[in-house]
């Protein structure tokens, strides 16, 4: 039934899926009357918008200013909150407009993506973009609704990475970030000039185990970077969840993410760089051997200088693809949008990784460049969500959308006309347990000032309510605070409506939150 979405011409799809069922509203655009514009769309892995200099993080942790050209020349969004923070449920969530619960993919353990669900790219395949996936795929399944997919197995390795290309294993050397941007760039040389193009740039970068381009190690000079004031939280204030999570830089870090023990998927002359690097730095700190918060810190700093010089590849691969579009002079019709599968911590809190319903990690950066419409340096801070993409882009190329889709188009927001009814609230949920990092699954609604988020599983019952504007670093659950009992009412209630709208059913299946069944 959905099929007929994504393989009928534009101009029947209305007919055809109000027939059966699925129907499509216009979008907000009318079709555009000159070329429909191209959808460059940069996706990184676990890219923390703390690590970006647009977003003007207080630490001041990394320069990188080819993504930063995209906020100065388009539209930075301060408040693009992901609806289960984790990869392969947020990409789902990306490329069909639904939440996990209705795209059928809960979690990074035992989920598959079903290729046959409607997709935005699909749909401007459908009629006539040429579509087009290099990178982290991360959904099991074939990618379906491409020209072309090249895509890494799973997470993926960051050096010399096997590939799969239109379903053919490929083995390539270098590096990961790189041979996606190499890939991404043949693919717009060699295209076809009549149509226009999505190209979906989707970096494995900077993801655990941080491995930065050989290029990039000393990257910042030994530089110390600033501590988070929450980088030795004792999680008081907070539940159990909170306590008992796996994901601490001090105690979950490993001899692999520490770079204490060299990648194995180096070749001899890698090798050597790599070495030539972290040898003589390793064996200092073996011989100072901090202990206790020391050794927290030492660890903070290895981190840092790894992810970020991950991130510094990344920077330079939106540059590259940035200056291809001005020399082919196609940037003036192309939507660029740079974002994340979800936030990250680096170091809040004590943590690495992300899952959870707080700030760091419910937040993806997401910039968006489309010039003549977006007025250069615009900020946004209305609550959107990688939910609102596929709805984005088919408006962007001037389709309908189909009802189905749970987000909303974000083209009013990119003209700077904010509808007045732009949502309020948001239902977030993660289900992933226990394992990777042992974060409790929840739920939960978030508003501009509040989060209230229920921890229900598998063997606790604890509410929670989080005040930003008095508590900005999360660190004090007032739910059982008397003066806050009005808002906790009102919460709950939201929290009802939205369970309802977005047709949350009152149990998840079992298998949502991994292989083991939870009571
Ligand atoms: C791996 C990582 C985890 C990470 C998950 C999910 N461990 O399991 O730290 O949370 O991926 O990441 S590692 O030792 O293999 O690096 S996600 O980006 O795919 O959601
Ligand atoms: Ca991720």
């Amino acid at each position: 039934m959905n099929r007929c979405l994504a393989n009928l011409p534009h101009l029947t799809i209305l007919m055809a899926c109000g027939l059966c069922g699925f129907p499509a509203v216009a979008g907000t655009q009318a079709p555009p009357a000159g070329r429909r514009p191209n959808i460059v769309f940069f996706f990184s892995d676990d890219h923390a918008y703390q690590a970006i200099s647009a977003y003007h993080d207080p630490r001041r942790l990394i320069e990188t200013p080819h993504i930063d050209r995209l906020a100065r020349e388009g539209l930075r969004f301060d408040r693009c909150i992901v609806p289960n923070s984790i990869c392969g449920p947020s990409r789902a969530s990306v490329l069909t407009g639904k939440y996990s619960h209705r795209n059928g993919f809960y979690n990074n353990t035992n989920s598959r993506f079903d290729g046959s669900q409607t997709t935005f790219p699909k749909l401007l395949r459908a009629t006539g973009y040429q579509t087009a996936i290099f990178g982290k795929w991360h959904l099991v399944t074939d990618p379906t609704g491409f020209d072309e997919w090249h895509i890494l197995p799973g997470q993926g390795v960051y050096y010399n990475p096997p590939m799969i290309h239109n379903g053919r294993p490929v083995q390539h050397q270098g590096y990961v970030t790189d041979i996606i941007t190499e890939l991404s760039l043949q693919w717009l040389r060699n295209r076809d000039k009549s149509k226009p193009f999505l190209l979906m740039c989707q970096h494995k970068a900077p993801h655990r185990e941080w491995l930065p381009a050989l290029r990039h190690l000393g990257h910042d000079h030994d530089r110390k970077y600033p501590e988070p004031p929450t980088l030795f939280d004792d999680y008081s204030g907070r539940g159990r969840a909170e306590h008992d999570q796996d994901m601490t830089i001090a105690q979950t870090m490993n001899a692999v993410d520490l770079k204490l023990t060299p990648p194995r998927i180096l070749n001899p002359e890698q090798r050597r760089a790599w070495d030539a690097y972290y040898e003589p730095r390793n064996a200092a700190f073996r011989a100072s051997a901090p202990q206790g918060q020391d050794l927290v810190r030492w660890k903070y700093q290895r981190y840092l200088h790894d992810y970020l010089g991950c991130v510094k590849a990344v920077d330079e691969s939106v540059g590259r693809l940035l200056k291809f579009l001005d020399d082919e002079g196609l940037a003036e019709n192309t939507l660029v949008v740079y974002t994340s599968d979800q936030g990250f911590y680096l170091g809040e809190h004590g943590w690495f990784d992300k899952r959870w319903i707080f700030e760091e990690s419910l937040r993806s950066p997401l910039l968006v460049r489309w010039p003549g419409v977006i007025k250069p340096g615009s900020v946004n801070p209305e609550i959107v969500s990688n939910l609102d993409f596929a709805e984005t882009f088919l408006d962007v190329a001037g389709l309908p959308i189909p009802t189905e889709m749970q987000g909303r188009s974000l083209v009013p927001l990119l003209k700077g006309q904010t509808p007045s009814d732009w949502r309020k609230s948001f239902y977030y949920q993660y289900f992933e347990y226990p394992t990777p990092h042992h974060v409790r699954p929840h739920h939960g609604v978030v508003t501009d000032r509040y989060k209230l988020v229920h921890f229900d599983r598998p063997d606790l019952d604890v509410w929670e309510l989080f005040d930003l504007r008095n508590d900005p670093h999360e660190l004090r659950s007032v739910y059982e605070d008397p003066m806050y009992a009005p808002v906790v009412t009102e919460l709950k209630r939201e929290l009802d409506h939205l369970r309802a709208e977005l047709k949350v059913p009152a149990e998840p299946p079992q298998e949502a939150y991994g292989n083991r069944p939870l009571k």
